[in-house]
């Protein structure tokens, strides 16, 4: 990495090494034998940290030429900011980006192991929970890709994302100590410390010029060291950097306290300070409140504010009026909106400013994300809390409001209402500040993740700020990335990909398109190949279901699947209510247009959501009853594979044929899951929900299984909403609930499942799940009939990958960069 500082460490380049097989061997080998006495029979962990090594040497030459390339004045750059970066595992992703597969593969031949086997070695940077920090890992692959000036800031957790083990059916949760055995690929950057301040008291004064001014006293700081991956572009020799930062104790040890023999406080005040990035909170999708996730939240933003201000400083820049120009902040939902807070804190306090030109800067700097529509997962701090640990950022937070709703009030002289409503306070008996609020009237640009996402936003939650700045809101709708989902994934898809229309593809995914003309039945071979795949990776993956879980699946059945966080607005029950119905059917002997099925569910319920891991304990009840009845004799198969992860989808999505995409119309923001199962040729079952809409219109709706009531009918039957009407009139519903009623499926438990009878059958049920079952059961059929007919089957499958190249985060990101970044 480079040095930030001097002029003459600048133009010092480093040549890349060599690129051989016998070079890498030997970098190898140098590494297993000098670095980590491994002699004979080197162990494939090992080796992986030797191959980690070795990569990352090469990784290094193109840091340090694409640091330099843009270490200049006047240069503009993006910083993404979140919570979470959900990364998975990096070597693979490495070895692709680079070039060098073969010459890995050559390598560790000589030492008698596989890249897949080494590969495998790697834990799972699990620095996130679901979508949100998912999504934020694939903006960083696309950035580094176009070759996009852009750095994410992060949290180095010691611990992320828990994981899961299930035991008699329920959800156990386990730490994840992903960094136990080092991590190979940071690299820890200590000269570039910041302080972050907590608590304390604030001062005024007025300076000699007579101008107001705030100092923040008597705080207790905590040092953020950074960590910095590289995040490398495919074959283009960009490399990015992902910035972590580690919280640290400002002095290990008070000397104060250490010498008054106060042993045990001196070091418990370190080991408050380091509490702040050891873990990541479990929560997807609802806020939580408690103070050690405010405290992470600023803890990154006012780390990442100042180092932004001193990487712009040491690229030559000082003029403050430009700092706008050069850089420009997107906020991963409102986890980092105090940002808004920390830029004017530091341009007023830090560097002098007067008010409005340090609010000039801050509004033309700054953009947000939203990625949910739940109203549970607004954002809300109370006052009171806020005031105790950042007693400089309320008093700022107060004067943004107070000038903001000056503004309301000259557009809407005397509406009392509309003023209380957009107030960044809420008003009652605790007093909160609306953080998503916040982040709107700081930002310039305010996007939805999804078509339908952005238009529900601006027609619901944000539309008193859409009728003051119409001109601030805006899509970008998702993607994800083509090189960790179908590149590296599926390689046996790729190869078949590349042979068809070259590897263009890959960097360019609107490409998939010339694939359409195959998917015509006349080209037989063609057709024949794409199965051959498709069976291949089926065939891998229920050897691991096998290994894993002791379930057969057999890989000429359809694999059904749905996998994604826990959540009842997702309906993972609506699917077991429909294993259910087909459990029944086999009982019955209703075997008319049957389809052998093999249904997977996947996915980790947040420790305190009772309801998610209720639902879990249900579908491996129901897993357990139909996979063991010999009357289903392997027409039916059903598991809930454990902790499900990055890794996870890498072999789940090459394997699936149908991907669930059911969720309760209007409530998922995007989705993203779907984009994979689709470039991975698999047909959606879906409702006209989130991105899904945009699958279906760019696949065409004999591509895709569409059910259930769209976003405006749902809630205009909200009111209405009798599900005990739907079982009277139901008889396949009638007897699903009455087999869930009578206890078949919990029959050493009595009762456990009457929550979830309960839930469905309120007429106060937020998600409807009933309200679509049959609409979803008979979109099942078609699936059935569709699967019976090879050639149809495999030309819609054919169709949904080429169709599938506006999903790309290449084009994404082209988008965020056209229409907010402007980055050259
Ligand atoms: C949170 C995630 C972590 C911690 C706290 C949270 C509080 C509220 C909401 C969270 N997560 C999300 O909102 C989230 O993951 N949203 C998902 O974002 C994806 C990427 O845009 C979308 O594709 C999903 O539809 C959306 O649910």
């Amino acid at each position: 990495m480079p040095d930030e500082k001097t002029a003459a460490s600048r133009a010092i380049v480093l040549k890349p090494l060599p690129r051989t097989g016998a070079a890498l061997t030997h970098d190898v080998q140098r590494y297993q034998l000098y670095h980590l006495g491994r002699m004979r029979d080197c162990p494939p962990r090992y080796t992986y940290k030797a191959l980690a090594w070795t990569l990352r040497d090469h990784l290094m030459s193109d840091w340090m030429n694409t640091y330099v390339a843009r270490d200049q004045p006047g240069r503009r750059r993006g910083y993404y900011l979140s919570l979470e970066f959900l990364i998975g595992r990096s070597l693979a992703n490495h070895v692709l980006n680079l070039g060098l597969d073969e010459a890995s593969r050559e390598a560790l031949h000589r030492f008698g192991q596989t890249l897949e086997e080494v590969a495998e070695q790697e834990t799972d940077a699990g620095l996130g929970n679901g979508g949100l920090g998912r999504l934020a890992a694939c903006f960083m692959d696309s950035c580094a890709t176009l070759d996009l000036p852009v750095m994410g800031y992060g949290l180095h957790y010691q611990y992320g994302m828990f994981h899961q083990r299930i035991e008699n059916g329920y959800q156990v949760e386990d730490p994840d100590h992903w960094l136990r055995d080092g991590n190979p690929w940071e690299v820890e950057r200590a000269e570039f410390t910041c302080r972050v301040p907590f608590g304390g008291r604030t001062e005024h004064y007025h300076d000699k010029a007579g101008i107001h001014r705030a100092r923040w006293v008597d705080t207790s700081d905590v040092l953020a060291v950074p960590y910095d991956m590289p995040i490398s572009g495919y074959r283009n020799h960009a490399v990015n950097t992902l910035r972590l930062w580690k919280s640290v104790s400002t002095d290990v040890f008070n000397l104060e306290e250490f010498n008054a023999g106060s042993y045990s406080e001196a070091v418990q005040a370190a080991n408050q300070a380091e509490y702040i990035s050891m873990v990541l909170y479990p929560n997807d999708s609802s806020e939580n409140g408690k103070e050690l996730r405010l405290r992470q939240q600023y803890f990154l933003v006012s780390a990442s504010m100042q180092d932004a201000l001193r990487q712009w400083r040491a690229a030559g820049n000082s003029d403050l009026t430009k700092f706008a120009e050069h850089n420009v902040f997107q906020m991963n939902d409102t986890h980092p909106s105090v940002a808004v807070a920390e830029l004017m804190r530091l341009l007023l306090d830090q560097e002098g400013m007067r008010w409005d030109a340090a609010w000039a800067i801050t509004t033309q700097c700054m953009a947000y994300t939203n990625h949910t529509l739940l109203p549970e997962a607004l954002e809300r701090w109370p006052v009171a809390l806020f005031e105790r640990l950042l007693p400089r950022l309320l008093e700022i937070v107060y004067e943004i409001n107070a000038r903001f709703l000056r503004e309301v009030s000259v557009a809407w002289p005397g509406d009392i209402d509309r003023r209380r409503r957009m107030s960044i306070i809420e008003e009652g008996p605790v007093r909160q500040i609306r953080m998503a609020w916040l982040a709107i009237v700081g930002s310039f640009s305010v996007n939805g993740v999804a078509a339908l996402h952005s238009r529900l936003l601006r027609e619901g939650l944000f539309r008193d700020f859409v009728d003051l700045w119409p001109d601030k809101f805006n899509n970008k709708t998702n993607g994800v990335t083509p090189r960790r989902w179908v590149a590296h994934a599926n390689p046996g898809l790729s190869a078949l990909i590349s042979e068809q229309i070259g590897e263009d593809w890959i960097a360019d995914l609107s490409q998939l398109e010339r694939l359409k003309p195959l998917a015509e039945a006349s080209h037989a071979a063609f057709h024949a190949e794409w199965r051959a795949v498709k069976r291949a990776n089926k065939e891998r993956l229920a050897e691991i279901i096998k290994a894993r879980c002791g379930v057969e699946f057999n890989p000429d059945a359809l694999f059904d699947v749905q996998v994604k966080r826990i959540h009842e607005y997702k309906r993972q029950l609506l699917n077991v209510l429909h294993v259910i119905h087909l459990y029944n059917r086999i009982n019955h002997g209703r075997l008319d247009g049957w389809a052998d099925r093999c249904v997977l569910i996947g996915g980790k319920a947040a420790p305190g959501y009772a309801m998610a891991k209720r639902i879990i304990k249900l579908i491996n009840s129901v897993a357990d009853v139909v996979n063991s009845d010999p009357d289903v004799d392997g027409r039916l198969k059903m598991v809930f594979a454990p902790n499900y992860r990055v890794s996870s989808m890498e072999v789940i999505a090459p394997a699936t044929d149908l991907s669930e995409q059911i969720s309760t119309a209007g409530k998922e923001a995007s989705g993203t899951g779907n984009m994979k199962f689709m470039m991975n040729g698999a047909i959606t079952i879906g409702t006209y929900d989130g991105a899904n809409i945009e699958i279906l219109d760019a696949v065409g709706k004999d591509n895709f299984f569409l059910f259930g009531l769209h976003a405006e009918k749902i809630e205009a039957l909200r009111p209405h909403y009798q599900p005990l009407s739907y079982v009277e009139n139901d008889p396949d519903l009638r007897e699903v609930i009455d087999l869930l009623k009578s206890g078949h499926f919990n029959l050493y438990e009595p009762g456990i499942f009457d929550m979830i009878l309960d839930s469905l059958l309120s007429p106060h049920d937020p998600w409807m799940v009933l309200a679509d079952f049959r609409s979803y059961v008979d979109a099942q059929e078609r699936v059935a009939q569709a699967w019976q007919d090879e050639a149809r089957w495999t030309r819609m499958s054919i169709l949904n990958t080429a169709s599938s190249g506006f999903f790309s985060t290449d084009r994404t990101m082209q988008e965020y960069n056209a229409g907010i970044w402007k980055l050259k």
